[in-house]
């Protein structure tokens, strides 16, 4: 049989359950425009690649506003409106975990999911700045600064998000908080053709001349940071509009106008400060600003981020060295000060970017006594480059997680249900990463705890390093060494194998402020620049324990995973259907691949094989048991009586547990349309009766 023209909206629909069935709805209705398709509770969303007239206009989301799910088209604000109701009706927490491959349209989706969540919980229009307002407003904000572009998504994201919007016990959002992890901080000294660096960067360069003015800035091919790339502009942006868009969205998420004339003089002075080459100075192995040019953009530098020029230059060129006998300073040089140029560059920036996330967390303000969340994820997708280095991997790892998440919850905790309440049930089958995650993150012995170890010895090198990692996976399943490598190394993730240069792995993973550069910051006559490098607080002892990117984020995602344990969550899986990024081309076996590895295809298989709905007995018997009164006449056992309920309406296929009872596919909206009739004819004979007595 065929699937029907157009498609089903719901693949545990499908009459044939194989790949190349899945795959042929999905491309009949992306051919029409159709780019959302259920799977059980699961919303599969295509990125089309352009803006589809009204499918996220103010009528639509009227339309989904409380309608039972599944009774409309699948949607982004179905899944939020399921999300928002349980909260509200339930009063628990609930998130809404959005993954797909780097482009396949997650921020997008994010964005929709919480224009609906305000639309939803937002008051009536009040003077000022609502809190709504200022979650949305945050988007463009943490864009301009955290995403850029690369060969994979024109706006990639560079950082992790989840947001958390709390609401008050009304159902009206009352606060909300935004987590950012990791973002990618190599990208603002080193871009790689035909990528960009962070927008802000490019924003900035095309602001009214006055600013450009005042900055001394340029197009951007003049800038070292920026020209690496022959990419400067992107097609249908417009760097100028988006500059004061960037702006206004600042006003509203509540950064005054001084701070926003720090922030951007503080990029600016970033992009002078790559600006700055060095040449060999006269005494031995030392560096000097190299000409004229760099001695104009080491004096601009200095002014705009208000420390001395001298105390910049030696900052950059010199190391001061304590001794038992003496205090030394030593020169660098020229390699050396530009390595350190590009520290102090990549400091500042993610400075500034941690500072703007917390400006806008205490601008939006928490609310303490919000019992329910409803938390948004949107992180970077899996990716794999010809060039990957330690960002790629904690990317990865990242991916790696969700996707456990994703499993634990669609496939063991519903077969520990199964197991649980001993009903008849054939065990899926789905693929575990337990083991790649074990490879990166396992204590002790994991990829994370070798590197920290590597980071801890001063002899290690990328080459020790490597061998260490080759000897300890040798016979692991999930670890290679490339045949043509020295230092290389593959991971065989679940969306597929990546080989990771493992050459700045050491230098990425440690987490420190040369002491220089945070001095002549701190000391800064600028409030912002040195609120940006408070003093570090006091080292209590040598107990002070090493900390390292690669564990710190570890912990992050911990946290994370925790916080996702304590809520309901939705699923919302993005595919990106070509790797050119345009509209309508649906690419087989690029999808195929990705279907495959998000776990898409077991999940349909468990959903059509499952029980997606289940209730306690007396739930269930106080909710539908009107439907057959006679079973619950004098000492009735409630599993029998659940028994009779479900086959009075004829209901078969079903399996009562030893506490609950569960419900195949539609089954629940069957018996919520029985009850409601029988309440409707009850509702219908009194007003009948009282009807009569007037
Ligand atoms: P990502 O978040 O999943 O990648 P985006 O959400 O940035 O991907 O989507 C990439 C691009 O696809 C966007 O800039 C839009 O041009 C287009 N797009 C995505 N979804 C839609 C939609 N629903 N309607 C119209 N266009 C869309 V990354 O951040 O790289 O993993 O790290
Ligand atoms: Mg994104």
């Amino acid at each position: 049989m065929e699937a029907p023209a157009g498609g089903v909206d719901d693949m545990t629909k499908l009459s044939y359950l194989h790949e190349p069935g899945v795959l042929e709805n999905l491309k009949s209705r992306y051919e029409l425009n159709e780019i959302y398709t259920y799977t059980g509770n699961i919303l599969i969303a295509i990125n089309p690649f352009q803006r589809l007239p009204h499918i996220y206009d103010g009528h639509m989301m009227q339309q989904y506003k409380g309608a039972p799910f599944g009774e409309l088209s699948p949607h982004v604000f179905a899944v939020a409106d399921v999300a928002y109701r349980a909260m509200v009706n339930e009063g628990k927490s609930n998130s809404i975990l959005v993954s797909g491959e780097s482009g396949a349209g997650k921020t997008e989706t994010t964005k929709m999911l919480m224009r609906y969540l305000a639309y939803l919980g937002g008051r009536a229009a009040t003077e000022g700045r609502t809190v709504e307002q200022q979650v949305l407003e945050s988007n463009p904000v943490l864009e301009a600064f955290g995403n850029a572009k690369t060969v994979r998504n024109n706006n990639s994201s560079r950082f992790g998000k989840f947001v958390e919007i709390q609401f008050d016990k009304h159902g009206r959002i009352s606060g909300a908080a935004i987590r950012t992890y990791l973002l990618e901080r190599s990208r603002v000294c080193q871009v790689n053709d035909p990528e960009r660096n962070y927008h802000c960067f490019y924003l900035l360069c095309a602001a009214p001349q006055e600013e450009i003015e005042k900055y001394k800035l340029d197009h951007p091919k003049t800038f070292h940071y920026l020209n690496q790339s022959k990419c400067f502009e992107l097609v249908g942006v417009s760097d100028a509009h988006d500059y004061l868009a960037t702006r206004r969205a600042m006003d509203i998420v509540g950064i005054s106008a001084k701070e926003q004339e720090a922030i951007f003089r503080v990029v600016a002075a970033i992009l002078h400060l790559g600006n700055i080459v060095f040449t060999k100075g006269k005494e031995v192995d030392s560096s000097v600003p190299k000409d004229e040019k760099a001695k104009f953009h080491l004096k601009t530098t200095a002014e705009l981020l208000m420390c001395d020029a001298v105390a910049l230059e030696d900052a950059l060129c010199k190391r001061v060295m304590i001794t038992p006998e003496e205090v030394i300073k030593r020169s660098l040089d020229p390699q050396s000060a530009a390595i350190s140029r590009d520290g102090l560059a990549k400091t500042i920036y993610s400075r500034l970017f941690d500072w703007l996330v917390d400006k806008i967390n205490n601008s939006i303000g928490q609310d303490p006594t919000s019992k329910c969340l409803i938390g948004v994820l949107d992180i970077y997708g899996f990716e794999s480059f010809k060039t990957n280095s330690f960002e790629q991997f904690c990317i990865n790892f990242t991916n790696e997680k969700l996707q456990q998440h994703f499993n634990q919850h669609v496939f063991k905790m519903e077969q520990e249900e199964y197991t649980k309440e001993q009903i008849n049930w054939s065990y899926i089958e789905f693929v575990d990463n337990q083991d790649v995650l074990d490879l990166i993150e396992k204590k002790p012995g994991g990829i994370i705890a070798l590197l920290d170890e590597a980071c801890m010895f001063p002899k290690s090198t990328h080459e020790t390093f490597s061998n260490k990692l080759y000897q300890t996976f040798k016979s692991h399943k999930r670890f290679i060494k490339p045949k043509l490598s020295r230092t290389d190394f593959t991971i065989s993730h679940y969306a597929g194998e990546v080989q990771y240069q493992s050459d700045q792995f050491l230098d990425k993973n440690k987490d420190y402020v040369v002491a220089e550069h945070q001095e002549l910051l701190g000391a800064s006559k600028c409030q912002f620049v040195a609120g940006l490098f408070p003093p570090p607080p006091e080292e209590t002892s040598k107990s002070s324990k090493f900390s390292s990117i690669g564990s710190r984020f570890k912990l992050q995602l911990q946290s994370l995973m925790e916080t996702l344990n304590s809520t309901e969550p939705h699923y919302i899986r993005c595919v990106k259907p070509n790797n050119l990024l345009k509209p309508a081309i649906f690419e087989n076996v690029n999808i195929m691949q990705q279907l495959r590895c998000g776990g898409v295809l077991e999940a349909i298989r468990i959903s059509c094989a499952g029980y997606p709905t289940r209730r306690a007995f007396f739930e269930f018997i106080n909710r539908f048991g009107l439907l057959a009164p006679e079973a619950l006449e004098g000492n009735y056992d409630e599993k029998v009586a659940c028994q009779r309920i479900m086959e009075k309406k004829g209901l078969k296929g079903f399996q009562i547990g030893k506490t609950k009872v569960f419900l195949r596919a539609g089954q629940m909206a069957e018996l919520d349309a029985r009850r409601a009739e029988v309440l409707n004819n009850a509702a219908k004979i009194i007003q009948r009766r009282v009807l009569t007595h007037v």
